[in-house]
This record gives C-alpha cells, structure tokens and sequence, in this order.
C-alpha cells in the first residue's frame, strides 16, 4: 500500500474520523455550570475570552485553544509562544497539548518557529493518526496545514536574552521565572471537558529539553467523565508523578478538586525529599462544577470565571 494511502486510512482507524463518530458523555440529570479555570494573572485575559464562547453556547475545546492563543500571541508573556524566553542557544522552543471532552489528545513539543503551538495540537489530535509531534516533524506538519512561520524572539526577549549570556547562570527562581505557561481546563454548557497548556518552558533549559506541559497526563489530563486538571512550574517534577493523571484519578476515586490537587502537591513533595527549592501549581475541575488549586509555595495564583464571574485566586500552599 502506498505510504499517502496508508496514512489516509490511518487517520480513518485513528482519533480523525472515527471520534466524530463517537459521542460524548451524557451526564443525564446533572445541573452543573458552566467553569473556566487558568493558571496565573494572564489566565484572566484568557478566560475571558473563553467564556465568550461557551457562555454562546459554544463547545469548550473551541473555548480552551482561543483562550489560550490569546496570551501565545502576547508578547509580554515571556515563557508562551511570542515572546518567551529561548533556551541556552537562543532558540525559542515550544510545547504545547489539547484534549477534547472524548478524552483524545493532540501534543506537539520542542518547536520551533509557530506562534499558536496549541492549534497545531489540535490538528495533531483531529487530522492525524497520532497524538504527539516534535521538532521538525512537527513544523512540517505545521507548514502542510498553512501555519505561518514566525520568528517568535522579540525585541525584548532577545535583550534578556544577552543579559543572561553575559553570566549564563541556570538557576530558577520560584514564581517568578517560572510563571508563565498558561493551562486552561473548562466544562461547558453540555457539561463537555476540555483543556489546553501551552509554555516556551523553562527559560534558557537545555537544548532539546521537554517539560510537562505537552506530555498527557503530566502538564494536562481530561477525563471525559470526571474532570480536567492541569499544572504549571518546574516541569521535571510533573513528569516524575504525572501529576494531571494523579489528579483526575483521586477525583475518580471520590476526591473532591481541592482535596486532589492537594494531594498532587503533596506526592511531589514527599519525592522532593524535603528540597522544595521549586514551585509546582496544579488546578482542577470536576463534573459537579467544583474547582481546586494548590501549590507547593504561596504566589501560584489562577483565574476562576464562574457564572460569567472572573476572579484572581490565590491558591493553597502546601509548603510550611
Ligand atoms: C515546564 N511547566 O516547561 C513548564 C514551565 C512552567 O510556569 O510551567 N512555567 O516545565
């Protein structure tokens, strides 16, 4: 069989066509709202424009990817898409997932030169037989679905960029250089999952390096039936818990958000082994309409829009 051929009919037996096919879970009587919840300051801007969709009755995967193009395109943020912080060689690099509310997942990671990571995820997820794509793979499949290359170093990351140079120290600091990647996790009107996280990642990491945020599971998990979680900070020790899964599977097993997300921080906690010179946030959502958040230090805030409502929240520290 030709590869093209095999492809196409790859894509048929794969997420493609035959989820179109599936549907969603009905939750029958359950009278929930409608709740949208992101990491950090800029998740306000981005739930606003999320609740614009879905509170016009619009799905919230549509409401997840626009919400958070909206701070991949802003250029003051300085760990997603336009204007994040490069790596050591000053190349700005991109990680970026999506899952849909029949649990499918698009992830695209270590990318370059693609100002919306989050909608090449997406087309991941719809238009292929895969659910992850990297590097150049990648940025082709960007270039065969008409994504436009955009050199995504600004003026202003570039300057910091040679600050850095002039010391090349690696270091971290809590909240501060690590406190941009932006995860969405909404349920709609339909009572539908969905969520997004998308980061340039750590600043000036290593060349090659992939955080959680595009790994499923880690940086996000949906569970079509009982709820959303995502996570921010330092990646590698997401990955070591898969800490998005971990959340979503205590709330199958009856936590309430809170009481998850809580116990996520904890688990990285106890693997730290009391060196908690880093941040972890994770927030979350269930089907009843509930939400959660905690941190490992104080400073992780995220923003809540419920009942058209948006609201900075500080969330709870975990750290004595
Ligand atoms: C990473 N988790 O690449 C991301 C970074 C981050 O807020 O969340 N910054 O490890």
């Amino acid at each position: 069989m030709k590869r093209r051929k095999f492809i196409k009919n790859a894509s048929l037996a794969g997420t493609g066509v035959l989820a179109n096919l599936r549907t969603p879970r009905d939750f029958g009587s359950a009278v929930s709202k409608p709740i949208i919840l992101s990491t950090w300051n800029h998740g306000l801007k981005a739930n606003e424009v999320a609740w614009e969709i879905i509170r016009n009755d619009g799905k919230a995967l549509d409401a997840v990817e626009a919400g958070v193009r909206e701070t991949e395109a802003d250029p003051k943020v300085t760990t997603v898409g336009l204007g994040g912080f490069p790596d050591r060689d000053g190349n700005v690099t991109l990680d970026a997932c999506i899952m849909n509310e029949l649990g499918d997942a698009g992830s695209v990671a270590y990318l370059q030169n693609i100002m919306h990571p989050i909608s090449l995820a997406r087309k991941v997820m719809e238009d292929t037989p895969h659910v992850m794509l990297v590097g150049q793979g990648a940025e082709k499949f960007a270039a065969e679905k008409g994504f436009k290359k955009t050199d995504l170093l600004t003026a202003a990351s570039k300057a910091a960029y040679k600050e850095w140079l002039k010391t090349s120290e690696y270091k971290p600091i809590i909240n501060i250089e690590n406190h941009d990647t932006i995860g969405q996790i909404a349920l709609d009107k339909k009572q539908h999952f969905s969520g997004a996280c998308t980061t340039s990642g750590l600043s000036y990491k290593m060349a090659g390096r992939v955080g959680d945020s595009p790994i499923i599971g880690a940086g996000l998990f949906v569970d079509p039936e009982f709820g959303a979680a995502t996570a921010t900070g330092l990646g590698e020790m997401v990955m070591k818990t898969l800490g998005s899964f971990l959340i979503v599977e205590l709330m199958r097993q009856g936590a309430s958000p809170q009481e998850a997300c809580e116990k996520g921080v904890s688990r990285i906690m106890k693997q730290a082994k009391g060196n908690l010179d880093f941040q972890i946030g994770y927030i979350a959502i269930d089907k009843k309409g509930q939400h959660g958040a905690a941190a490992v230090h104080k400073g992780f805030q995220y923003a809540i829009t419920y009942e058209g409502v948006h609201e900075l929240r500080d969330a709870k520290a975990m750290a004595k």
